[in-house]
């Protein structure tokens, strides 16, 4: 009986677990479309601006990317150049290094791609809150099938603390306006 009890208690603590997991922290592990492992803190000093998406996506990631291109020129050299534009692929099957760093170059030589297994994908995608479902297509060989994910572009400060979410309906001055905001605030 005491077992039993012991057990269901278990049960319960692992069921509170999803729960938890759910909150947003904003930590990941992932690499980089050089190779180079990263995390949250590798870019401690820099504020970062982050969307998740998929290179193949038909509009949502790169109009994302466009306006986080077109904010970073609104800033100007200077403080551009304390920003780090981060592109989380939640499809790492088909978003190989290769393909990601081939994509980002598209929209400047700042962007980084960031991709992993699909369990550190999996990882980064929930402590940002965000989802995605891939849409298996019917012959499972195919690599020709849609992801819908959560969009918007997160920015976070210098240490990597969440500063702002900016929906998919901002453009590229309600983007700069925030990074401004947070370059400033913080570079006194
Ligand atoms: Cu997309």
């Amino acid at each position: 009986m005491k077992l039993g009890s012991l057990m269901l208690a278990g049960a319960l603590a692992l069921a509170a677990l999803p729960a938890q997991a759910q909150e947003f922290s904003g930590r990941f592990l992932l690499e980089t479309h050089d190779g180079k492992r990263v995390n949250d803190e590798s870019f401690k000093g820099k504020v970062r601006m982050m969307a998740f998406g998929y290179t193949f996506c038909p509009d949502v990631c790169p109009t994302a990317l466009s306006t986080m291109a077109a904010a970073l020129d609104l800033l100007g050299p200077q403080r551009a150049e304390q920003v780090v534009p981060l592109f989380v692929t939640v499809d790492p099957k088909r978003d190989t290094r290769a393909q990601l760093k081939d994509y980002m170059s598209a929209f400047g030589p700042s962007f980084i791609g960031l991709t992993g297994t699909v369990q550190m994908t999996d990882a980064a995608a929930r402590s940002f809150r965000v989802r995605y479902e891939i849409h298996q297509p019917a012959d499972k060989d195919s690599d020709h099938y849609v992801v819908d994910h959560s969009a918007g572009i997160f920015i976070m400060d210098r240490n990597g603390g969440f500063a702002a979410k900016l929906g998919h309906t901002a453009n590229a001055e309600d983007v700069a306006d925030r990074l401004r905001q947070v370059i400033d605030g913080e570079s006194k």
